[in-house]
């Protein structure tokens, strides 16, 4: 039977419709997460909070996390909180792009927390940046409808791996935190080394012990490489 000649034109356009988005699609490239466990679903999984921090404290409360460890001192406490350690590679003049969710349980203004990225460059240099530091004056008291705050970071052509995700307390303030996200695209985002194993868990003074873990060193690039760059 043939078709109606409106009806063959519609199929035709359908077609070309459809070929058109399975390219565009093709040509897409999706932002990689890099931060593990960020809307803290698996309670603490993946995230270290800090050993100067009291730890009978536990900073998880429905979901999220404070930002607020408990401190004798009378300016509260300051430093890192909570932190990530990352294995990212293929970083060189990437760009990074922070989101998270912060609210605030006391009234506070200034700067109460930053959020650090810390990563070597092919020489073995470390090298450490506040990738967003937010006014908590504008950060939402209201949980149910938190303040998401966005950051970017581009990194040096030098950049060789991203190694740390850190938030610290930089001052006066009791935030909360929730669905962090750190994503790039077209970068590689390895196992991070883990402890599998301790020789010996106690012993008198000068007692060796073995660590066994997986352990990445800084990269070194070599004096000369075999390989031409294509242009
Ligand atoms: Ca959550």
């Amino acid at each position: 039977m043939r078709m109606p000649h409106f009806q063959n034109r519609f199929i035709t356009l359908c077609t070309f419709l459809l070929v058109f988005a399975i390219s565009f699609s093709a040509t897409a490239v999706s932002a990689t997460e890099i931060i593990r466990n960020g809307d803290f679903t698996s309670d603490l999984s993946d995230w270290i909070v800090d050993p100067d921090i009291d730890p009978a404290w536990n900073p998880l409360s429905s979901g999220a996390i404070s930002l607020n460890p408990p401190s004798t001192d009378y300016n509260g406490y300051l430093g890192t909180v909570v932190h990530q350690n990352l294995n990212v590679t293929g970083i060189a003049n990437v760009q990074v792009q922070l989101s998270m969710d912060l609210w605030k349980m006391t009234a506070s203004s200034g700067n109460t927390v930053t959020v650090i990225l810390s990563y070597f460059d092919n020489e073995g240099q470390f090298h450490d940046f506040d990738i967003v530091t937010p006014l908590s004056d504008n950060i939402s008291s209201d949980p149910q409808n938190p303040t998401t705050v966005t950051g970017t970071f581009t990194f040096p052509a030098e950049a060789y791996k991203l190694v740390a995700f850190e938030i610290e307390k930089i001052g006066y303030g009791n935030l909360m935190a929730d669905n962090i996200s750190l994503a790039a695209e077209g970068i590689t985002v390895d196992i991070v080394p883990l402890i599998s194993g301790i020789s010996a868990g106690e012993g008198p003074y000068g007692t060796s012990i073995t660590i066994t873990a997986r352990i990445s060193v800084p990269f070194r690039a070599p004096s000369s490489s075999a390989i031409a760059p294509t242009a």
